[in-house]
């Protein structure tokens, strides 16, 4: 379900029209993470840089430990909850489970075609008598969802480009903002000098949800307001990135349908645009699909790769009542490095994309000590 209706109030002021950079704050650092202090470069030899450097107080709770395990952010999708009842229904090893199963898959948004493979494939290795009894055949599908998942595990790498550009894109309320708040958070935590580029000036109030993030996390944020040219804001945010030395760019835009030919066709600009100074930006293009989508996702990733290259996935909201089976049906169809998961909405929770922590998250614990091991 979109939640795009659920701006806050404060999101509703009036934008700038003027470029402007949002208030940058320059910390003392004096208890910074020891791990991040080594790789900081001395203040004196990055004055343009240093006013991206962490709040230390900030560093240290995101390098803290007591986060909540991806078992328990997954606990409630859909996925785990069936799974998890069906083999204490069901534990007896026998075509039934195996129909059970395949129901649970595909009601986990999974897809028609992954869940028919998964377990026609496991019902011809139970026939052959590989399996001793339920959590045997639970262990033989646990491979067979990790191996799906594999190869879209890609960690995102941002260095060897400066600045690096990351063009964010994807429908209405997929979480495009919340997650580049989250990206801003987490690179500037790692002393990565993050500026932002407010694209979205389609949605009223838009480039003020950019900023409250941008001013959270003491990362400047270039904007022109509602109603600018969005190709322009991201020019212009480029330059700025250049100019002031930053590691990493990352631009916003507006959400949108594959229905509206105009605002389709704006990303096709951007990407050109911001190719007239860097023949190689974007560097990547984050797709941000809303896991709670379902079947749709699908759909929706077909068609924005038609029109920009998109290059990673991110998919949100898999803490709610997100299936989860979503990930599966992507990896499958389209075999697109998946960058990161939203695992919640504040600024620590995204993750990078794990994929046994996130296949024993949704799998029954009773697979063992294995699956409690993910923070
Ligand atoms: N529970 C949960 N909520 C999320 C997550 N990511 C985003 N949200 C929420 O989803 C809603 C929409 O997020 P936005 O970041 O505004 O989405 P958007 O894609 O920028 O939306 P538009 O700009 O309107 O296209 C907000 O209420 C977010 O807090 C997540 O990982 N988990
Ligand atoms: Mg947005």
């Amino acid at each position: 379900m979109l939640k795009f209706w659920k701006k806050k109030p404060t999101e509703a002021a009036s934008a700038d029209k003027q470029t402007e950079h949002a208030a940058a704050v320059a910390p003392e650092s004096g208890v910074l993470h020891e791990a991040l202090a080594e790789i900081a470069a001395p203040a004196e030899t990055r004055p343009e840089t240093e006013r991206f450097v962490a709040p230390a107080a900030e560093a240290a709770e995101a390098a803290a430990p007591g986060r909540r395990s991806w078992r328990e952010r997954l606990a409630d999708s859909g996925f785990a909850r069936s799974l998890g009842s069906l083999f204490v229904r069901h534990p007896k090893l026998d075509d039934d489970l195996l129909d059970e199963l395949e129901t649970a898959l595909i009601t986990a948004d999974v897809g028609i075609e992954a869940s028919t493979e998964l377990v026609e494939s496991l019902r011809k290795r139970m026939h052959k008598r590989e399996f001793a009894d339920a959590p045997a055949l639970l262990a033989a599908l646990r491979q067979a969802l990790l191996a799906l998942l594999k190869p879209v595990e890609q960690p995102l790498q941002v260095g060897g480009r400066k600045p690096f550009v990351v063009l964010v894109v994807g429908i209405n309320g997929a979480g495009k903002t919340t997650t580049i708040g989250k990206l801003a958070r987490r690179w500037r935590d790692e002393q990565r000098a993050v500026m932002l580029a407010a694209g979205d000036t389609f949605r009223a109030a838009a480039v003020e949800q950019l900023k409250t993030w941008g001013e959270r996390n003491a990362v400047p944020v270039i904007s022109q307001g509602q109603d600018a040219d969005a190709a322009s804001v991201i020019f212009d945010a480029l330059q700025a990135a250049r100019s002031r030395g930053a590691d990493v760019l990352i631009a916003d835009t507006a959400g949108r349908l594959h229905t509206q030919g105009g605002l389709m066709d704006e990303l096709g600009k951007i990407a050109r645009v911001l190719k007239k100074l860097d023949a190689d930006a974007p560097h990547e293009v984050l797709m941000v699909i809303d896991g709670t989508t379902g079947q749709n996702a699908v759909s929706q990733v077909r068609q924005f790769r038609q029109i920009v290259g998109v290059t990673g996935l991110v998919v949100t909201k898999l803490d709610g009542t997100a299936k989860g089976g979503v990930v599966f049906a992507l990896a499958r169809e389209f075999g697109l490095p998946i960058r990161f998961v939203g695992l919640g909405e504040s600024a620590t929770d995204l993750r990078p994309f794990e994929a046994a922590a996130f296949v024993d998250g949704l799998l029954p614990a009773s697979l063992g000590g294995e699956a409690q091991g993910h923070d």
